[in-house]
């Protein structure tokens, strides 16, 4: 069974590269700093993804499915760095709608890790569950037709960071900041803690991106190159340091109940 699983991770993970052929003439310049951060986060989401696939024989049984969604999460981005790259290297525009399909996907998911950690302790309820879906996918549907310039950027940056405030809302002062306080496991208690930090001033990263790409009225090809660097950089500490959190407690709780 362990060993049917890691051979399925291991097959997906040698589809990625192939999805995502080069076609273009173009290679990466030295001087395409964009470019080259955009190689970097690829392979290390590669990396991660092996990484949280291989680590769930470690752990404890109600923590596997955390870890596969981590794995999961950092395999749909890899996927999406290799086409975003590509419009990057060949184009030099933004890949908007490459972007967003992935944060479509991997923010409920990761979003779905509170629920889950909750789940470990059984402390999880659907209220939460729904809410916290429902808020993130209007962040991203308000930050898409704002960057998408279906409408105006600045009611779109509004409109997107009220759901984010809810979301936050949720996480440190409703049913979930509740579920995960009094007598959880003190391990749960503090990754619950690192992981909401990470949904504060990690994720606050992205509507600084889209403020400095396209708020503040500078030249439009420096600020794209900055907003995608700062999507890139956001997405390191959001996808793979989440991850990790989320791993170490999952070690830290499998060792000491054994
Ligand atoms: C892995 C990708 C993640 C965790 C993406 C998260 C994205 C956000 C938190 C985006 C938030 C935005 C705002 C709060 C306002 C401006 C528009 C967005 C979509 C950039």
């Amino acid at each position: 069974m362990i060993r049917f699983r890691v051979a399925s991770a291991w097959a997906l993970l040698a589809l990625v590269p192939s999805l995502a052929s080069a076609q273009s003439a173009k290679t990466l310049e030295s001087s395409d700093f964009v470019g080259i951060s955009f190689w970097l986060i690829s392979m290390a989401l590669v990396a991660a993804t092996a990484f949280f696939f291989l680590e769930t024989q470690r752990v404890a049984g109600k923590w596997k499915t955390s870890l596969t969604v981590s794995g999961l999460v950092t395999l749909v981005a890899a996927t999406h760095y290799f086409y975003m790259r590509e419009v990057w290297i060949a184009t030099g525009s933004t890949p908007t709608v490459y972007r967003y399909i992935d944060w479509l996907i991997t923010v409920p998911l990761l979003i779905t890790e509170f629920h889950l950690i909750l789940s470990a302790i059984g402390r999880a309820s659907s209220g939460i569950f729904w809410r916290l879906i429902g808020s993130t996918t209007g962040m991203l549907v308000a930050g898409y037709v704002g960057e998408a310039g279906y409408v105006g950027v600045w009611p779109a940056f509004i409109v997107s960071m009220l759901f984010w405030f809810a979301v936050l809302y949720e996480i440190f002062a409703g049913e979930a900041s509740k579920a995960a306080a009094g007598d959880a496991p003190a391990s749960v208690q503090a990754a619950y803690k690192t992981m909401r930090l990470i949904v504060t001033f990690g994720w606050a990263v992205y509507p600084i991106g889209y403020f400095v790409g396209y708020l503040t009225g500078g030249n439009p090809a420096d600020s794209m190159g900055m907003l995608n660097i700062v999507y890139n950089f956001a997405d390191v500490v959001n996808k793979i340091a989440f991850g990790v959190i989320i791993w170490s407690v999952a070690v830290s709780e499998t060792e000491g109940h054994k």
